[in-house]
């Protein structure tokens, strides 16, 4: 086609007709009688052209509108939940205050910086330009920036300051909350830290530690240092006791060289780790299984020609989210390192990290969910679609509902978990406190981390395409919240580990959640608004009860078969009275009640329904592993 007849075909398909009826009409291709040079334009052209008021070079017209996008407001002030329950437990104003100045910091200025850490991931340079290996992991200055915001704000410091006693803990959290999805994953490196200052803390303060300590634990950021927790091999992720391959060789004056090769190592930028591995005896042989594992303490430095000592990083992970942040394959050739645990105490002795890192995993879920419910809210009211705001569709509105009931859940779920927390670390827990914290720590994490990655996909929904669509920022609040149940041990491995420390304490922990789940109930009593929610929690407690009767007279496979359905009830149930509980505080609103009351329609107590059902029977074992590998059934086995 020529220069003059595609302008003219431009113009007649895209210019009058669209201006007169508003609907773009065929494409109709006119030829001019007289075809001008190519490069130059004919006298008839010239005058349609400028009539028509197009000017050379200018833009293609693309329409008129564009969606308003979400936009985030201070998160600390847009949450009622989270100001009402500080207002109920920590009304300090010095609290308050903070928590609110750093929700306008984080929506005016860290939010931009995470995404900078989404857009310009950590890359690995193995050599320098002259050949020698220095394996640098390049970071963006945006993770940078929030290295040092972490110390300024004490987003570790404030849970070892204490100086808000027993809520201290809920303090912190509370402002990691605020921080998380805007952090850029920042808060992984800030989980191990903490977790390694409570092991140091557990163990004693005293060196080779007392400096890694102090340094954890600062306020200032040239002083700040993170700590890794290099715990997965490639054959321990979840079965660490008999997957861990990594030597600890004794040296003459006391300390050890690591040798080992550590599969996932995360936030590997860290200035210190805490590690297991087997020491080697004189006939250079290790003891197998979890009595073979210690705990060691690393600092990752480097020699005078820039190499990192005893360290080579093998590669970065590509990973489905969590893409802001360095996971690493790390060869341990020789890494100077200090015992810290007795011999063979290792698991035990970082049992510590693992429950605040644990902990701050379900910080991390409960913050994603309130999140994407704080933008897809806002969403709503920008949005029309239907000739209407999206807020005024009920359906809409209805989801929107059901998604803050499942974040208000957890939110409260994971807050009680840090009140037990610093009740303990300030001296103010009782036996009872502690079973609660040993058993709602894992449940909190199993059941937060699958919540997230449901309540954030159904948020993505909300936004239409758009949620999909990369740079809008919000394909990576689902691809961050994955991890959540994966990392810090997955469902599965944590519903183990709950049935474990029922074990272990002979029952005790379960005979502190029923005693305290009741005592949240009792000062309902009397409002009647909540009487359907007590009814259904109540229930669900005598249902559960009874389960636990009968489950402990069975085969133990039948409970590992019941343990996921068990933990789940174990939150659903707990989740249904902390909300309950809130309701009843002189300070709550009517959503607070509505909030108990939706969330008490949920089946509360799962694992006596699958029960009835007979799925914890160990004749489905076989059953289930036909259906999954296509085995043939025997139809008879099917006949209940
Ligand atoms: O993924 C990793 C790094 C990712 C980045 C982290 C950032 C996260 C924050 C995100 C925020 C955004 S590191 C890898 C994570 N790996 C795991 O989580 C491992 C999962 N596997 C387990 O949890 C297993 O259950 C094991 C490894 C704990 C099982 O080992 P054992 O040796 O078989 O365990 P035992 O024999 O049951 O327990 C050994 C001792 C016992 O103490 P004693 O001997 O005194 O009776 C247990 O009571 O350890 C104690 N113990 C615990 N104590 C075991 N588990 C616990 C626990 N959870 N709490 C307290």
């Amino acid at each position: 086609m020529s220069v003059c007849s595609a302008l003219l075909t431009r113009h007649v398909a895209g210019g009058c007709c669209r201006g007169l009826c508003g609907v773009p009409p065929p494409l109709v291709h006119i030829r001019l009688a007289s075809v001008a040079e190519p490069g130059t334009r004919g006298a008839d052209e010239e005058q349609l052209w400028d009539a028509a008021g197009y000017l050379q070079f200018s833009r293609a017209k693309i329409g008129s509108f564009f969606q308003e996008r979400p936009v985030l407001k201070n998160p600390f002030l847009e949450d009622a939940l989270l100001r009402g329950y500080l207002r109920r437990h920590l009304p300090q104003e010095a609290a308050l205050s903070d928590l609110r100045a750093f929700g306008e910091r984080v929506a005016n200025e860290v939010d931009v910086w995470g995404r900078e850490c989404e857009v310009t991931p950590p890359r690995l340079e193995h050599f320098d330009p002259w050949g020698r290996r220095v394996d640098h992991i390049v970071t963006s200055p945006a993770w940078k920036r929030m290295k040092d915001l972490s110390a300024q704000e004490g987003l570790v410091a404030i849970g070892y300051e204490r100086s808000f006693g027993e809520w201290s803990r809920v303090y912190q959290m509370s402002k990691l909350y605020i921080f998380s999805p805007s952090s850029g994953l920042y808060t992984c490196p800030l989980a191990m830290t903490d977790g390694a200052a409570k092991v140091i803390q557990s163990i004693g303060v005293s060196w080779p530690v007392d400096e890694a300590y102090s340094r954890l634990t600062t306020r200032h950021p040239e002083h700040f240092w993170t700590s890794g927790q290099w715990m997965t091999e490639r054959q321990g992720g979840s079965d660490v006791a008999s997957g861990t391959e990594t030597v600890a060789v004794p040296q003459t004056d006391g300390s050890y060289k690591l040798h080992g090769f550590k599969w996932f190592t995360s936030a590997t930028d860290a200035d210190m780790t805490l590690t297991l591995a087997r020491v080697q005896d004189r006939t250079g042989t290790t003891t197998p299984g979890s009595r073979g594992l210690s705990l060691f303490y690393a600092e990752v430095s480097r020699d005078e020609d820039g190499r990192l000592k005893g360290i080579e990083v093998q590669r970065l992970k590509d990973k489905l989210g969590t893409r802001q942040m360095p996971t690493a394959e790390l060869l341990l050739d020789g890494l100077p390192a200090h015992r810290l645990s007795e011999k063979g105490r290792g698991v035990a002795s970082i049992a510590n990290m693992l429950t605040i890192t644990r902990i701050h995993n379900s910080v991390s879920a409960a913050a994603a969910m309130r999140r994407v419910v704080q933008l897809a809210r806002d969403y709503a009211t920008r949005r029309t679609a239907f000739g209407k705001h999206l807020k005024d569709h009920p359906l809409h509105i209805q989801t929107l509902a059901r998604m803050e009931v499942e974040t208000r859940g957890a939110f409260l779920l994971v807050m009680d978990v840090c009140r037990l927390l610093g009740r303990e670390e300030s001296g103010m827990a009782t036996q009872h406190d502690a079973h609660m914290l040993r058993l709602l720590t894992p449940v909190a994490k199993l059941y937060t981390g699958k919540q997230a990655v449901a309540v954030v996909s159904e948020g993505l929904e909300s936004f239409g395409g758009q949620g999909y669509i990369e740079d809008t920022g919000l394909p990576g609040l689902l691809r961050d919240a994955q991890v959540l149940s994966i990392w810090e041990g997955t469902t599965n491995v944590l519903s183990l580990d709950v049935l474990r420390c029922v074990a272990r304490s002979s029952g005790m922990v379960l005979h502190a959640y029923f005693t305290h789940a009741k005592s949240l109930l009792a000062g309902a009593s009397s409002v009647s608004t909540l009487a359907p929610a007590v009814r259904a929690v109540d229930g669900a407690l005598s249902e559960l009860e009874d389960f636990v009767q009968v489950a402990a007279t069975r085969a133990p496979g039948y409970l590992e078969l019941a343990a996921r359905d068990l933990a789940y009830s174990l939150a659903r149930i707990y989740t249904g009275a902390l909300l309950i509980d809130h309701a009843c505080w002189e300070g709550a609103s009517s959503s607070d009640t509505y909030a108990a009351l939706r969330w008490c329609e949920h089946d509360l107590c799962p694992v006596t329904t699958k029960q009835a059902r007979g799925c914890y029977e160990l004749s489905t074992a076989p059953l289930d592993a036909a259906l999954v590998y296509d085995w043939p059934i025997q139809v008879s086995s099917l006949e209940s």
